[in-house]
């Protein structure tokens, strides 16, 4: 019996797992899914063996069954994002030596060219599923189970990888931290290629026993109206998402604001979380909804690792403490522990919710550790008891509307524009997205640029969050005497 199998997804429950538009799955039809899901993935083979399967579809039954079907069947589950650009796929997919891809209807369509390129099987969910389920392997722990690709400061994303072990932990914190019950129904309208739609709502969901209601993007009039319904009790979103909801209820008048309002008012738990929540946001979805949000903090590589409690206070601009089991500790530039509060340090942390590995990059692995602590490169103080959240010890980083993008990715792309001779990105405050993104571009002799040119052609090359919002023309960038671009220095000419 594989050892990453969910309470829930164990048995013949007849409680609804998942929604999706009219139809409804209880755990025993998932279950049954993954199972004959599994089988054929198999195809007569006794074990996976950790071969990588990536798939390219919306949250919906056919993601569970492909996630929980590729865990089962002994593989390395490697969910993409289906808003990337295809272009952009290539290096997730050669990176991570992909010998199969799952995808659906339009989306199979759009990667027949590259995965035959790539000599990689596509197939759909129907063309994998066995009549009946067959015999499964047994999956250790300590087995590798996930892929996710995170941008960094160097600039291609790397491949994060988990084990069952590293997500069971992941999983088990939250239940624990955030009283999740199989009474529990919240909504997941975030990606499914990233830790907070993936673990945070969907794997807590089901193996709480709760109900995940899935939506393929963040539609806001059909999730209010649900939330108006009373058919959530839980709800957990990026900032941009809580910005964004305000925003909608500018174009609404009173009566149907104080509707949806209401409807959040009885819920149990609403978090926010992946980006800063300005205490403005905080503070405004308090008057407007009764809800004391409760921040968290968290990264790729380690699931959750801070939380505010869900008893007790939850501080306006902080992210809690430590997570059952997960250790941290603020450290100096020489690697001493800081133990004075408000001193700034670097958060590492320790845990069976750490990571693995980087795949096939043990440089970059090494480099994240020191003295067993993974260190997250963001800075931090505590400041009574509450860890805040400084910034990032990275310029490279930014995060917009949760994501979180790598500015060396985004100046690679564009210096492949024939009329740019050098450019610089930067993320800037931006209300909406937390960061926006923002080029400086110096243009070759002779050559003019307008932003809506530069959009279009960016359009295929990059996801569309990661094209620069906005952009400057330099005549040149400003550079120390080693001649490296001084980018804090770019931030005085927004
Ligand atoms: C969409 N757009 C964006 C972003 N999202 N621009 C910048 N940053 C973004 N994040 C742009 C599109 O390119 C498009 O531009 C326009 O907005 C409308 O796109 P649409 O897809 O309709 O927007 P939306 O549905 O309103 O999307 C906003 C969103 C989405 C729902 C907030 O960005 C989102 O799901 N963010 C969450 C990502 C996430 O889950 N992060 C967690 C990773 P144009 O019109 O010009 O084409 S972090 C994590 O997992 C860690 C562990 C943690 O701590 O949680
Ligand atoms: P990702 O690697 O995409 O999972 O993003 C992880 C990063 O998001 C962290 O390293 C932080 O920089 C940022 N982050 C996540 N949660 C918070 C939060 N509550 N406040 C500030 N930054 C956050």
């Amino acid at each position: 019996m594989p050892q990453n199998n969910f309470p829930n997804l164990n048995n013949d429950n007849n409680e609804i797992a998942l929604v999706e538009g009219d139809s409804s799955y209880s755990y025993a039809e998932v279950n049954q899914s993954i199972d004959k899901f599994a089988t054929g993935l198999l195809n007569g083979r006794e074990d996976l063996q950790e071969e990588r399967v990536a798939f390219f579809i919306p949250a919906s039954l056919d993601y569970v069954t492909t996630m929980h079907g590729v865990w089962r069947a002994g593989g390395i589950a490697v969910p993409l994002n289906v808003a990337s650009a295809v272009a952009e796929l290539e290096h997730y997919l050669s990176c991570a030596s992909v010998t199969s891809m799952i995808a659906n209807g339009e989306y199979q369509e759009s990667l027949a060219e590259l995965c035959a390129e790539m000599n990689i099987e596509l197939m759909s969910v129907a063309d994998v599923m066995a009549e009946a389920p067959g015999p499964l392997p047994e999956v250790l722990p300590e087995r590798r189970a996930m892929m996710l690709f995170t941008s960094g400061t160097t600039n291609k994303p790397k491949g994060v990888v988990s084990t069952h072990k590293t997500i069971r932990a992941q999983i088990t914190t939250l239940i624990e931290a955030w009283s999740w019950t199989d009474q529990d129904a919240i909504p997941l309208f975030l990606p499914l290629h990233h830790i907070h739609g993936i673990i945070n709502i969907l794997s807590c969901g089901l193996w709480a026993g709760a109900t995940v209601h899935l939506f393929a993007k963040f539609d806001i009039p059909k999730i209010t109206a649900e939330v108006v319904a009373g058919t959530y009790n839980v709800f957990m979103a990026v900032p941009t998402i809580y910005v964004k909801l305000i925003q909608y209820f500018d174009t609404l008048d009173a009566g149907e604001v104080s509707k949806i309002c209401d409807g959040f008012r009885p819920m149990r738990l609403n978090i926010s979380g992946s980006a800063a929540c300005p205490v403005k946001l905080f503070n405004q979805w308090k008057e407007l909804t009764g809800q004391v949000l409760l921040e968290r903090y968290g990264m790729t590589e380690i699931g959750m690792g801070l939380s505010n409690p869900y008893d007790g206070e939850r501080r306006a601009g902080h992210v809690g403490q430590p997570l059952p089991g997960v250790e941290a500790q603020l450290f100096d530039e020489d690697h001493n522990p800081i133990t004075e509060e408000n001193t700034p340090g670097e958060i590492r942390i320790k845990g069976d919710n750490v990571f693995l590995e980087y795949w096939a990059n043990e440089k970059a692995t090494t480099e994240s550790f020191h003295d067993g602590w993974f260190c997250t490169g963001d800075v931090a103080v505590i400041d009574d008891g509450y860890y805040r959240i400084m910034g990032r010890s990275s310029i490279d980083i930014i995060k917009s509307g949760g994501y979180k993008l790598s500015a060396l990715e985004i100046e690679g792309t564009l210096l492949t524009h024939e009329d740019i001779a050098e450019c610089a990105v930067i993320g800037v405050e931006d209300e909406t997205w937390g960061e926006s993104v923002m080029a400086f571009i110096g243009l070759k002799p002779g050559a003019s640029m307008e932003y809506a040119d530069l959009k279009g052609w960016c359009d295929g090359k990059m996801s569309s969050y990661k094209i620069p919002k906005a952009i400057k023309i330099v005549e040149a960038l400003p550079r120390n005497a080693m001649g490296k671009v001084t980018k804090p220095d770019l931030k005085n000419l927004v």
